[in-house]
């Protein structure tokens, strides 16, 4: 018998590009921490579309304040001023502590923003000869799917067939505080990292490297540069996973959580020196900073500050962490992760156990074939956190060793 599900599976297969293979369930709602399938089923969610949701799926206040701009104005264009831009910019530049934001749709288009703006800082400022500008970044590095960005990826499967690749990127091994010591020239003008990396398996640096990073950018006069767009905004249980060592890059690139979903919303934040130096004509997004993204992303920021997801995140992190920890399996390797950003490394393909979580009632996804990346809103209960562990506890003990 076909069920709806697979006919929604098909219809996808014969009409999408094949960029995906997603699990097998086709959702049709959400609310918090949950969504519910074409078929009435309702699961956790702990992929949180990557950290998107920390707020919780349609969280109430970002929704009521979509719903009150919908049918008011959605888009202006930055071709004029709208009435929610500024409010919206000075709520962002409070909790980066910047003194200005570039708002942009997604998170590649915010790396892409930051790259620019480094790159004119270097020019501009540092007195780089034209063209001449090198950014730093880290192997094992996800920064999004444009051209310029897969070109400086080490995953071969991101930048393979789409060459050739934009000069000006040098690569050294994450966590490395003495590789970037040596890669920097007089021609650095950034160092662009993830404070902990999510697509290559919630790699945690070692401890004092972020620390470093900013004592050896500072010293170097190079920009550090940190794309908290899946660990900033309370995912890690700080607002940003740099503050875990009291460490405040020259440019933070945010966006998933920005919206809680809703809209894409990103943005680069950044001091005057820095974003001061764009000028009319330089850089520019029919959609970044609309009304509806500034209605969307000031609740959004509002919702985190007012219900302290960045402390939420980080108890119920300990806690589902502790329990996590219990789990015995002869091929589960590694228990780690920071607030609500945690996985399981295995010594095997987890993509079965994943198959099984979803027939148990838990959506969580694969990375790098051998780690579950769990990821749930941070509005998660304690209570609810139980109740995820259960499952999880049950799908891992019927794990073929
Ligand atoms: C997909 C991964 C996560 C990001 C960081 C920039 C971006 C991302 C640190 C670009 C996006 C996404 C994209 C999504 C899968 C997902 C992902 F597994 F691919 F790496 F979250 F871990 N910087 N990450 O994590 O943001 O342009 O997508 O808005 O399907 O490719 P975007």
């Amino acid at each position: 018998m076909t069920t709806k599900t697979d006919r929604l599976i098909a219809l996808v297969d014969k009409h999408s590009a094949h960029n995906y293979h997603p699990l097998p369930v086709a959702i049709a709602r959400a609310k918090g921490p949950f969504v519910w399938d074409v078929e009435g089923k309702r699961f956790f969610d702990f992929l949180s579309a990557y950290s998107a949701i920390n707020q919780g799926h349609n969280h109430p206040k970002i929704v009521a304040a979509a719903k009150k701009q919908l049918g008011k104005v959605a888009l202006t264009s930055r071709a004029f001023h709208n009435e929610l831009l500024g409010p919206f910019l000075e709520l962002l530049c409070h909790v980066t502590g910047k003194e200005r934001a570039l708002p942009m749709n997604s998170g590649a288009e915010a790396v892409e923003t930051a790259i620019k703006a480094m790159r004119l800082w270097g020019y501009r400022r540092k007195g780089v000869a034209e063209n001449k500008a090198e950014i730093i970044v880290c192997a094992q590095n996800f920064h999004g799917r444009t051209t310029t960005i897969v070109g400086f990826s080490s995953d071969n499967d991101s930048r393979e067939g789409f060459g050739p690749a934009t000069p000006g990127f040098k690569m050294i091994p994450y966590g490395d505080a003495a590789a970037l010591e040596r890669a920097i020239t007089q021609n650095t003008v950034g160092f662009l990292f993830e404070p902990i990396q999510g697509e290559a398996g919630v790699i945690i640096p070692p401890e004092g490297w972020l620390a470093a990073v900013r004592e050896i950018c500072s010293e170097s006069r190079v920009l550090m540069c940190a794309d908290e767009i899946q660990t900033g905004l309370g995912r890690t249980g700080m607002m940003f996973a740099c503050d875990h060592e009291e460490v405040v890059p020259d440019l933070y690139i945010l966006g998933k959580a920005l919206s809680g979903g809703l809209y894409p919303v990103s943005a680069v934040c950044a001091d005057d020196e820095v974003l001061g130096l764009f000028t009319p004509g330089t850089h520019g997004s029919t959609f970044g900073g609309s009304p509806m993204a500034c209605a969307i992303g000031m609740a959004a920021l509002k919702v985190i500050l007012d219900e302290k997801l960045p402390q939420k995140a980080a108890k119920t992190g300990a806690y589902l962490k502790a329990l996590l920890e219990t789990l015995e399996h002869p091929l589960l390797k590694d228990v780690r992760g920071r607030g609500l950003m945690l996985a399981l490394e295995f010594k095997t393909r987890v993509r079965p156990l994943v198959e099984d979580l979803l027939k148990r009632g838990l959506l969580a996804k694969d990375t790098h074939a051998n780690t579950i990346r769990l990821a749930p809103p941070l509005t998660l209960t304690e209570a609810q956190a139980k109740e995820a562990f259960a499952i999880i506890k049950k799908a891992v003990a019927a794990f073929p060793a």
